[in-house]
């Protein structure tokens, strides 16, 4: 009895952060406008970069992890195996100018200047859930564009059944490359469905900046419904492909880390219970979190996968 009270004190407490938030990101944006228009040139150096982006929609009913422990608790093996290294690491490699190849099963492909994506694609804010295989778990307010808008942009033909992302490959800069930690560059992939799924999302910054190098800049994949390896990094090529690409830690682990990745409760990777998460940057005292089938996304996103056994296609 008293742990259920308990609980639903903390629910109401946790929708009163999310209502303070949103409050206080419209204050921000409005103090942003006027202090702005008021004082000289020099003092805009102040305001974040995407103070003034809009929140989109599906924003998390939960708190929103620190910037700092969102920021120096990276998982980026291109740099380091270690969570707080990459962020020293990550600091020489160079962000911009930045383009993307786009190949395969699309009538617009070749090479993209990011800065033209960027412009043709209007950024929001979206604040989502984030959980890692690792079964530790995060809230980040990303800022950026829908994945399917840019993917329109392509044109993918009808032959166009999967979309697989590389990173950059340059171990000069990319130290952790040097290591046959994973079979380089990182590969991910979504099915098309899921890709144009309005919940996938294409990250250009987080907390109302650019993102930090070692969270993926200049710009990042995050498909909230699914672990966050699938969520990948410093992205440099696009493939529309009639097959399901090979993917990097599927190709390390294929028993481990399937390709669909959703997160489930309800199977246990072989050396992590899926059932609950550590909250990032929560008290040692902070009761684990229940893990939700989808992350918590499936209202959104279970249709995609009906017929299918999770177990099976995990
Ligand atoms: N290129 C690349 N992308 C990557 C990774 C990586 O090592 N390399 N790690 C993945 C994993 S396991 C997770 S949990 C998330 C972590 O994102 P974050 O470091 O911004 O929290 O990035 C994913 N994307
Ligand atoms: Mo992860």
């Amino acid at each position: 009895m008293l742990i259920k009270e308990q609980s639903s004190i903390l629910n109401s407490e946790i929708t009163d952060k999310a209502i303070f938030l949103n409050r206080r990101k419209i204050i921000k944006a409005a103090a942003g406008i006027s202090l702005a228009s008021l004082l000289p040139g020099s003092a805009h150096a102040q305001t974040k970069k995407y103070a003034q982006v809009p929140t989109g929609p599906y924003s998390a009913n939960l708190p929103v992890t620190s910037s700092e422990d969102a920021k120096n608790y990276t998982n980026y093996y291109e740099f380091s195996t270690h969570k707080k290294d990459s962020t020293i690491l990550a600091r020489p490699l160079q962000t911009s100018p930045w383009a993307i190849k786009v190949e395969g099963e699309a009538e617009n492909t070749g090479n993209f200047n990011l800065e033209d994506i960027l412009k043709n694609n209007p950024l929001e804010e979206r604040i989502y859930r984030f959980r890692c295989v690792e079964a530790w778990s995060m809230v980040v307010p990303w800022i950026g564009f829908p994945l399917a808008a840019m993917l329109q942009q392509f044109k993918p033909t009808s032959k166009a059944k999967f979309v697989e992302f590389t990173t950059l490959y340059n171990p000069e800069v990319m130290v952790g490359q040097k290591s046959q930690s994973l079979d380089w560059p990182y590969v991910e992939g979504l099915r098309i469905d899921e890709a144009m799924h309005p919940l996938a999302f294409m990250a250009a910054g987080m907390y109302d900046e650019e993102l930090p190098k070692q969270n993926g800049a200049p710009l990042r994949l995050v498909v909230p419904w699914k672990y966050g390896f699938k969520s990948i990094k410093a992205i440099v090529k696009i493939r529309f492909s009639e097959t399901m690409p090979a993917t990097a830690w599927n190709k390390m682990a294929a028993g481990e880390y399937g390709f669909y990745a959703n997160v489930n409760p309800n199977v246990p990777h072989p050396r992590w219970s899926q059932s609950r998460e550590r909250i990032l940057g929560a008290s040692i005292f902070t009761p684990k979190r229940k893990t939700e089938l989808f992350n918590g996304y499936g209202e959104q996103v279970a249709s995609l996968y009906t017929g299918m056994d999770l177990k099976k296609y995990f």
